[in-house]
């Protein structure tokens, strides 16, 4: 029997998810949706003729829904929705981040192992992506000896006016964050947010554009992200990993080749829905595989609370103006969560 899935929130990226659900997904049927903004359930709805709920606890509570979608905004609603499942024992996939500090993830975090089970995967959909998975086996081969240093973009095309200063942290570069932490299998010491004197004409008053973050690793791997969210050119995703013996980039899926007069030019993916088209339907399968098969094994809530402590620090360094270089203090990860 197919699982029963509800969605919590259908602004874009829910919608999104719905559409995967109801169209894309194996073993899995959208049943209903919920929105605070009742044309966007409407329009869900009208498109693949499932049920509104009135709010999200509704939704979460239905004993028709098995299990939950949860991608509110803003995100700290998120919280409520995640733990409601929690409490009644249903899986719930929760869009990132988590939720807005490293302190409410803890309690998703201790709420989840007090009920000892796994319940929650995050939607770290970097983690699903073919080139960070072919960059982790590459790394983990030892062909090209340990990774020394990681140049990272990470590029918008354009944002809006509701998308401010503290973002380009908690809600762009924490797919960087958390997908290198995956790819080099570390945890990280330290890091920094530097905001460079000289600005995109293309951004606004409050938003600093572009924005560079470092990051160091355990065993001492320097990351430099770049984070440019107008960059007028499209969505673009730059890794590369420098090794003792070679180097490992990432490319862009090749969708297209485009000939136009003399050049021949590459394709930038419009968005992330575009660039992570495969990625995010890779993850929901896994959700609904490992729901059905009764463990979980994509990103955990634990690595949603890891993502939140680092942006957490990141965010401080980015405030305090001298881009200082601050320690990153994360505790193991607990037995619960490894996989
Ligand atoms: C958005 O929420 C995402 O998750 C995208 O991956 C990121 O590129 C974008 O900057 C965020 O706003």
């Amino acid at each position: 029997m197919a699982l029963r899935i509800g969605v919590v929130g259908v602004g874009p990226m829910g919608a999104d998810h719905a559409r995967r659900i109801a169209t894309v997904t194996s073993n899995a049927e959208l049943v209903g949706v919920a929105d605070i903004r009742p044309e966007r359930a409407q329009a869900v709805s009208d498109k693949y003729g499932v049920k509104i709920y009135p709010d999200g606890k509704s939704l979460v509570d239905s004993p028709d829904v098995d299990a939950v979608i949860v991608a509110t905004r803003p995100h700290e609603y998120h919280e409520e929705f995640v733990l409601e499942a929690i409490k009644l024992g249903k899986y719930v996939f929760c869009e990132k981040p988590l939720t807005i500090s490293a302190e409410r993830c803890r309690k998703i975090v201790d709420a989840e192992m007090a009920g000892g089970k796994r319940l929650v995967q995050i939607g770290f959909m970097r983690r699903f992506d073919k080139g960070y998975i072919e960059t982790k086996k590459l790394l983990e081969s030892g062909k090209f000896g340990e990774p020394l240093i990681v140049h990272a973009a990470h590029r918008n095309e354009s944002v809006g006016l509701d998308y401010d200063n503290t973002m380009p942290v908690v809600e762009t570069v924490i797919h960087d964050v958390d997908v290198l932490r995956y790819v080099l299998g570390e945890d990280y010491v330290s890091g920094s947010c530097y905001l460079p004197p000289k600005q995109t004409r293309h951004t606004h008053a409050n938003l600093h554009d572009p924005q560079i973050v470092t990051l160091n690793t355990k065993s001492g791997i320097y990351i430099n992200i770049e984070i440019f969210v107008n960059n007028q050119m499209g969505y673009d995703i730059n890794n590369r990993v420098v090794c003792e013996e070679g180097e490992i980039a990432l490319r862009a899926p090749a969708y297209t080749r485009i000939k136009f007069h003399e050049a021949e030019s590459e394709h930038i993916p419009a968005d992330f829905i575009e660039r992570f088209r495969q990625a995010y339907d890779d993850e929901m399968q896994a959700f609904v595989n490992g729901v059905l098969a009764d463990k979980l094994t994509g990103p955990t809530s634990w690595d949603g609370l890891a993502a939140q402590t680092i942006c957490d620090v990141l965010g401080k360094s980015r405030d305090g103006g001298k881009a200082e270089l601050l320690p990153i203090e994360l505790p193991e990860t607990p037995d619960f969560y490894k996989n």
